[in-house]
Order: C-alpha cells, then sequence, then structure tokens
C-alpha cells in the first residue's frame, strides 16, 4: 500500500464532508456568519487531517463500514482546529502563519478567534453524537463515546497538557514532566482518534485497549517528529514557523534527550505500536500499520 496514495485521498473525503458540515453553519447574510467565517477559515487552511484519518482507518481494521463514521471523524478535526486557533493566540504561543495562512487571530482579530475555538468544539460535540446515533449505537455506547472525547479533551487530557506546557516554558524540566506534557498535550487526541474509530465499529474491550496502547505509541512518536522537525524542518512545508520551540524555551523531545536519542525513541515508538496490532489482529490489510511509518517519515 502507497500510504501517501491513502492519505491523500482520505484527506480529500474528510474534506467534502467538512464542507457538507460548513454548509449547515449561518450563512453570510445572517447574524451568526462573522463566528462561523472564522471557525471555516480555520479549518479549510489545511493540514493533515491525521486525526480523522486515524479515526477512519481504525473503525474500518474493526469492520466498520457505515458512511456516518465521517461525522465522528470531522468532529476531531473541529476539536483539533479549536486547539490550534486557541494555541496560536497572542496569550499562548503568539504565533502569526498556521498551515501555511495568517492564524486565525491575525485574520479575524482576538476576539473572534478566542470565540471560534468553542464555536467549533460544541458543534464538534453535535457531530459525534450525530455519528454515534445514525451508526446505530446503543445508549451505553453513544455515552461512552461522548465521555471519551470530553476525557480526552478536558483538564485530563489536552487542556491539562497545554497549562503544563505553558507553566513549563524556559525552565529546565525533568523527562516525567516532559512526558506529561506530550502525552496530554498533542497524544491524549491522538490516542482518542483511534479508540473513537473503535468504539464507533462496537469494537470489543481488547480491540479498545489495543486501539488505545496503538493511538498512545503512535502519538509519542507524532509529537517527538513535531519537536524534530522544529529544528530540521522546512518552514515553507510545514506552514508555520521552524525554531519557534527553542525561541519559547518549550520542552520537547530534543532539548531533553538529545537528536540521535529522540530519533531512536521514535523509531521504538512506531516498532511498539506495530506490536500492539499485531497482537490484537489489526495489523494485516490495515492501513494502520503503514501509518506508523508515515508518522516517522513526515515532513510537513
Ligand atoms: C479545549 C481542547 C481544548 C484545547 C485548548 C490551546 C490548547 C488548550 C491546547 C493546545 C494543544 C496543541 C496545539 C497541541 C499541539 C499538537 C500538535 C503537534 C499540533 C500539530 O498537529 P498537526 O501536525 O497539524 O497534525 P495539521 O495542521 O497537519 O493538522
Amino acid at each position: 500500500m502507497d500510504i501517501r496514495v491513502y492519505f491523500s485521498e482520505e484527506k480529500e473525503a474528510v474534506d467534502r464532508h467538512l464542507a457538507d458540515i460548513i454548509a449547515r453553519w449561518p450563512a453570510a447574510d445572517s447574524a451568526g456568519y462573522r463566528l462561523a467565517e472564522a471557525m471555516a477559515y480555520s479549518l479549510n487552511a489545511g493540514g493533515k487531517r491525521l486525526r480523522p484519518i486515524l479515526t477512519l482507518t481504525a473503525y474500518r481494521a474493526c469492520g466498520g463500514e457505515g458512511e456516518h463514521v465521517y461525522s465522528g471523524a470531522c468532529a476531531l478535526e473541529m476539536i483539533h482546529t479549536y486547539t490550534l486557533i486557541h494555541d496560536d493566540l497572542p496569550v499562548m504561543d503568539n504565533d502569526d502563519f498556521r498551515r501555511g495562512l495568517p492564524t486565525c487571530h491575525r485574520k479575524f482579530g482576538v476576539r473572534r478567534a478566542v470565540n471560534a475555538g468553542p464555536g467549533l468544539l460544541l458543534a464538534a460535540f453535535e457531530e459525534l453524537t450525530r455519528s454515534a446515533e445514525a451508526l446505530g449505537l446503543t445508549e451505553r455506547e453513544k455515552k461512552d463515546v461522548v465521555l471519551s472525547v470530553a476525557e480526552a479533551v478536558g483538564g485530563g487530557g489536552v487542556v491539562g497538557g497545554q497549562m503544563v506546557d505553558l507553566e513549563s516554558e524556559n525552565k529546565k524540566v525533568d523527562r516525567q514532566t516532559l512526558h506529561f506534557i506530550h502525552s496530554h498535550k498533542t497524544g491524549a487526541l491522538i490516542r482518542v482518534s483511534c479508540t473513537l474509530g473503535g468504539r464507533l465499529a462496537h469494537a470489543d474491550g481488547t480491540k479498545l485497549e489495543a486501539l488505545a496502547r496503538y493511538g498512545e505509541k503512535i502519538g509519542l512518536a507524532f509529537q517527538i517528529v513535531d519537536d524534530l522537525l522544529d529544528i530540521e524542518g522546512d518552514t515553507e512545508k510545514l506552514g508555520k514557523q521552524v525554531g519557534a520551540d527553542q525561541a519559547r524555551g518549550k520542552a520537547t523531545f530534543p532539548s531533553v534527550f538529545g537528536l540521535e536519542e529522540s530519533r531512536r525513541l521514535a523509531a521504538r515508538a512506531v516498532e511498539e505500536a506495530k506490536e500492539e496490532l499485531q497482537r490484537a489482529n489489526l495489523l494485516q490489510a490495515s492501513p494502520l500499520g503503514p501509518i506508523t511509518d508515515f508518522i516517522l517519515s513526515r515532513k510537513s
């Protein structure tokens, strides 16, 4: 399988479904448009669509065949886009470019960017609920879908990791703190992207646990590569300024482990992710395996 072709085809499909979602938001002549415009701008700015593609792939690997999985998958892209908008704000990382375009607050001002965040977050939970309903999940399964995503993005997940990340700027952090930051800030959403696919396909507990461990490992590899790209990557390909982590005194894998050891840790995490799939019989005939190589070799 050519994983790059797979990614590009799935990205197109995700983009089509996101366009359908955006088409239901307030139109240009209505009062709600100014908010919807900022939400749509950041969603349409591009990105790899890694999180929804993980959901779709995990869903199919667990035997799911319904089209309504797309609204659940798109929900995670909407949450991810929310985190990027807020991460770029002047009170957080104060970035000017994201996905190759001016950041949301640069384009529309801070007030609109601040409101676009929760706008996307809550629209995401609408889509998630629609997806679980349309795919015929039981009441218990629907509750677990909503709870698992809320837990992953809340104080015990992405938001908690972001807070420790901000508090650790320009401080010497130990390995435990580094791990906490990245397993929460980045890893939690990647992990739940994988388990959501399983949940929407009614996967059993063993498969869900394997998907969670796979998600943890690839989340770790993804973050290490992200840190390496901030040193060795290309601003144009990345669509954001390289060298920003060092300039802000961020806690990164290369700053704690060095470049060579960071590369080794990423490669090991990817191998362990594949072993998790193998153990749960999810490796055969699924792009979940090749996705790990994509994560390791990505340049953007
Ligand atoms: C309430 C969920 C919530 C969040 C608010 C701002 C914030 C708290 C958290 C920030 C989390 C954050 C921005 C983590 C960085 C994760 C990361 C490595 C992003 C880059 O992801 P890519 O490379 O980006 O997948 P594209 O553009 O390709 O989608």
